[in-house]
């Protein structure tokens, strides 16, 4: 029994060494120490033993199960600490691996070249307004001097959207809020999209973008308005850049005047781009009329001031070199990840 005993143990002892996982722990306590167990048995043998060995053997017995415990329990506790480990490991974070990334949004290029100008006219001491894309016709044309019988008044240039009301052709009419509401020292811009039954093509959309502006006050005089208009095209085009004032019509500006500057693509020598010519038309602008002074409240004996509308498309694509006006209101992402 005695040599049984030592077998037992030994066969246990280097089964627990050997033990993979806790599991197979569990299978080893069970089948060595548990209820029905191999140590359990012997014990249960003892009846069949000399009365004066039974206690010797009792002792051995119950050594053989105490070292087993401990053994046991030291191989859960090392396994356990094992798999500890192994789990850590698999789940460590690796700093290092590149993080997914989001591309950022640009501004659309309209949006670069109107911040380029706002920056320009602001520092120039104007202030921004806006108004509705929906306006009356009193706002659009009556009170900017447009006679009924304009031409620009007809079905055909405007998109009317009931008997008096129209998306706007310009947007002179938000300045001419602003000279109902404020009183003169005025210097505003106004940028914003604009409306013409326009037929589409390369250069021309129904949809467009301009950025008007207006200055009024006591003894505003034409030189004010070439001051401000040729500082503001040697900011947009460079200091080298030469402007030019062509005497034009607008109903609403009396004198009214078409700025050009020089060819940006070929220096004023003649191209693709100023068709030849040397000179490229930015702007439109003039005096305001007194009549549109009036009707806006403000006496034209006292005041005076000039306006001027630019067109915000043609100077973002020839900026960029954009072959095609519609690209830019598309929103098509392969051409505005370029910018
Ligand atoms: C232009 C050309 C000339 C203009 C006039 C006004 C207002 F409201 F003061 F009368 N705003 N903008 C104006 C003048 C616009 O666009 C080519």
């Amino acid at each position: 029994m005695k040599e049984n005993l030592e077998v037992i143990k030994a066969q246990a002892i280097s089964a627990i060494e050997t033990a993979a996982d806790e599991k197979e722990i569990e299978e080893l306590r069970v089948k060595y120490l548990g209820k029905k167990g191999e140590l359990t048995a012997i014990l249960k043998q003892m009846g069949s033993l000399d009365p004066a060995e039974r206690p010797i053997m009792g002792q051995l017995v119950n050594e053989a199960k105490q070292s087993l415990e401990e053994l046991i329990g030291k191989k859960k506790s090392e396994l356990l600490a094992k798999a500890t480990e192994l789990k850590l490991k698999a789940e460590t974070i690796d700093i290092t691996m590149p993080a997914k990334t989001s591309k950022p949004g640009k501004l659309h290029p309209l949006n670069s070249v109107l911040d380029d100008m706002i920056d320009i006219f602001q520092s120039m001491g104007f202030d921004v307004v806006d108004g509705p894309e929906v306006e009356t016709d009193y706002y659009n044309f009556e009170c900017l001097n447009v006679p009924a019988d304009h031409p620009a008044r007809d079905m055909q240039d405007t998109f009317y959207l009931g008997e008096n009301l129209l998306l706007r052709t310009q947007t002179s009419a938000a300045q001419i809020r602003t000279m109902e509401t404020r009183k003169p020292p005025i210097r505003v811009i106004c940028p914003g999209r604009v409306y013409r039954a326009d037929e589409v093509d390369a250069t021309h959309s129904p949809v467009f973008h301009q950025i008007e502006g207006l200055v009024v006050d006591k003894g505003i005089t034409m030189c004010d308005l070439k001051g401000v208009l040729e500082q503001f095209a040697h900011e947009i085009y460079g200091k080298d850049t030469k402007v030019k004032f062509r005497p034009s019509f607008f109903p609403f500006t009396e004198p009214s005047v078409e700025v050009d500057v020089s060819c940006s693509e070929c220096g004023g020598k003649g191209c693709r781009v100023c068709k030849g010519s040397g000179w490229i038309e930015i702007l439109g602008a003039g005096m305001v009329h007194p009549r549109v002074l009036e009707s806006c409240g403000i006496d034209p004996e006292e005041y005076s001031g000039f306006a001027f509308g630019i067109g915000l498309d043609r100077l973002t694509t020839t900026r960029y070199k954009i072959s095609d006006i519609r690209l830019l209101f598309e929103n098509d992402k392969r051409f505005l990840e370029q910018f």
